[in-house]
């Protein structure tokens, strides 16, 4: 990863591709970003990621295409502010928020797409996670008063559920979900993170990010 500049298949929106780039911007990996549109994926980036899903981090020989190994791989080569540096329990939580959470939150913010399922229990699930989570922080963040790879990994998701009704989310009265949620959208950081690209197309002349 020193010298070689790979390419990040990425969607704005997508709360996976999000984690990754914002570790990749801390982790200062510069990189190719393709912005992909996934109703319009190009074939040159299906036969380059098995999965077909972004974010991908693709080098000359080999893509990782999972959001968690691209982030951890990032850490490892470059962990400024010691993200990696987090008890056994955070990993727990990672899978949690994967296994979970991000299922309930898809059955909640995408109600239509499940009509055999219970959407009113999915919305509970959801609901009682956060609560939980509420419960977890400790001082500003999940492990105290600086974030670690689970805080960086849970926030797109927080942040997706809370964007289906603001209002309604707000009035939950988090004793300290919403600082933390705010501790990562109104950062410097997340804007960079969030800057727009053009629909990628093989033919055009490579965007490096940052
Ligand atoms: N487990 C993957 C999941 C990534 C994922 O599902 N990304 C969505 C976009 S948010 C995707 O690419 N979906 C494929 C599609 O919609 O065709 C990861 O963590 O990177």
């Amino acid at each position: 990863m020193d010298k070689e500049i790979p390419i990040l298949y990425s969607f704005r929106q997508c709360p996976y591709a999000i984690r990754a780039r914002w570790v990749l911007l801390s982790s200062n990996v510069n990189k190719e970003l393709s912005e992909i549109v996934l109703k319009d994926k190009p074939s040159e980036f299906l036969r380059a990621s098995n999965s077909g899903t972004v974010p991908s981090l693709q080098f000359k020989d080999k893509i990782i295409d999972e959001s968690i190994d691209i982030m951890i791989c990032a850490l490892r080569k470059n962990d400024p502010d010691g993200w990696l540096d987090m008890p056994e329990e955070g990993y727990r939580l990672i899978a949690k928020v994967e296994k979970k959470f991000k299922p309930n939150l898809d059955k909640t913010k995408y109600a239509n797409r499940y009509p055999q399922n219970d959407n009113k229990v999915s919305r509970y699930l959801a609901i009682k996670f956060l609560i939980d989570l509420d419960k977890k922080i400790k001082g500003d963040f999940l492990f105290g008063e600086q974030p670690k790879l689970v805080d960086i990994d849970t926030f797109p998701f927080v942040r997706q559920f809370a964007n289906i009704d603001t209002n309604w989310f707000n009035e939950f009265g988090w004793e300290k979900l919403q600082n933390w949620l705010e501790a990562f959208v109104g950062s410097n950081l997340f804007d960079k993170s969030q800057k727009k690209f053009n629909q990628w197309r093989p033919d055009a002349a490579p965007v490096f990010f940052p």
